[in-house]
């Protein structure tokens, strides 16, 4: 039997189905990158199992041990992991696409409300007692039906976004690297240009991964773009995010409220961002069902279970 190591605590589901198809090792708290490592020089495991957490940089890879055929990852994105690196070395690196594409549109909807229906400031005013009754003119939301919708990255989570946006009768705008053929496009508005789009968005959804071409897409710029009382999405990347533009951007008033899930230091986040209380705010749970994490395991022990056999996996990153 080949060997596995899991560097995280996966749902006991996923460990139980590793646990008949290799010889696993199930570390129980998350370990860090240079653990991988270490465990790796000393156990000789042919696959390992990461989740998104953990930066495994080339140096780390160029140490692995020559019995490492392949990195899963439990994600689908991968900007955690130096491709080119473990490509350099014969490694296979594969992600979870597809599985988690439903939660993380739906937690993206979830921080679209929040936003703009004031869903933390309604919680702390229950917290708080609810000391006196709002009058009509008081503690009001945006309305979210038939909206203007901007997204940045169409990909498989940003058209299950747009689905759910079209449930609220909500106009469709987006970006992309490429143009989507009218099928995928169901009517919505293509821009070429981002900084064209900005100033229509009355919400603005990021779901785009974090490259040398989106780092830092939302600045003191584009967030001056967008329209006085905008709101702003991100379930994506926090690395798509200047912070302190952010920020600023709330500090000002010209954004209306954001729904954020990512940060660009995680779980290290910038905890100013609390104190804006038209914020609302999780910790990086745009997979987290327990249906979408046993599924996005499973899907990863296919792809180690491909590669182990030798063949191509699924989700190869090659
Ligand atoms: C995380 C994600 O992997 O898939 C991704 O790219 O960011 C998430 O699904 C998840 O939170 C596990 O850490």
């Amino acid at each position: 039997m080949q060997k596995l190591f899991i560097s995280y605590p996966a749902p006991p589901n996923v460990i139980k189905k590793a646990q008949g198809l290799f010889i696993t090792t199930a570390a129980e708290k998350a370990v860090k990158a240079e653990e991988i490592l270490a465990y790796a020089l000393q156990y000789d495991p042919d696959a390992i199992l990461v989740s998104h957490q953990k930066r495994i940089s080339a140096e780390i890879i160029s140490k692995l041990p020559k019995s490492v055929k392949i990195i899963a990852t439990s994600s689908v994105g991968f900007d955690h992991i130096d491709i080119q690196a473990a490509k350099a070395k014969g490694i296979e690196v594969t992600n979870t696409p597809d599985v988690l594409t439903d939660c993380t549109a739906d937690l993206a909807m979830m921080l679209l409300m929040n936003a703009c229906r004031r869903g933390r400031e309604y919680l702390e005013i229950m917290q708080e007692g609810w000391g006196k009754s709002y009058s009509q003119s008081e503690m009001l939301g945006l309305k979210v039906s038939g909206k203007t919708l901007g997204i940045l990255g169409m990909g498989r989570i940003g058209q299950a976004l747009a689905d759910r946006a079209r449930g609220f009768g909500m106009k469709i705008l987006y970006t992309n690297r490429t143009r989507l053929s009218p099928e995928l496009e169901k009517g919505a508005v293509y821009f070429s240009d981002f900084k064209e789009m900005l100033p229509l968005c009355e919400i603005l959804s990021l779901n785009a991964p974090v490259t040398d071409e989106t780092k830092n897409i939302m600045n003191d710029e584009t967030f001056g773009l967008l329209p006085q009382d905008a709101v702003f999405v991100n379930a994506a990347r926090g690395g798509l995010v200047d912070e302190s533009a952010l920020i600023r951007a709330l500090e000002s008033g010209r954004l209306f409220a954001a729904g954020l899930d990512v940060f660009q230091d995680e779980p290290n986040y910038n905890q100013d961002l609390l104190k804006f209380h038209n914020v609302f705010l999780t910790p990086h749970m745009g997979s987290a069902t327990r249906e979408t994490r046993d599924a996005m395991g499973f899907r990863a022990l296919a792809n180690i279970e491909a590669v182990l056999r030798g063949e191509k996996p699924q989700d190869s990153l090659w």
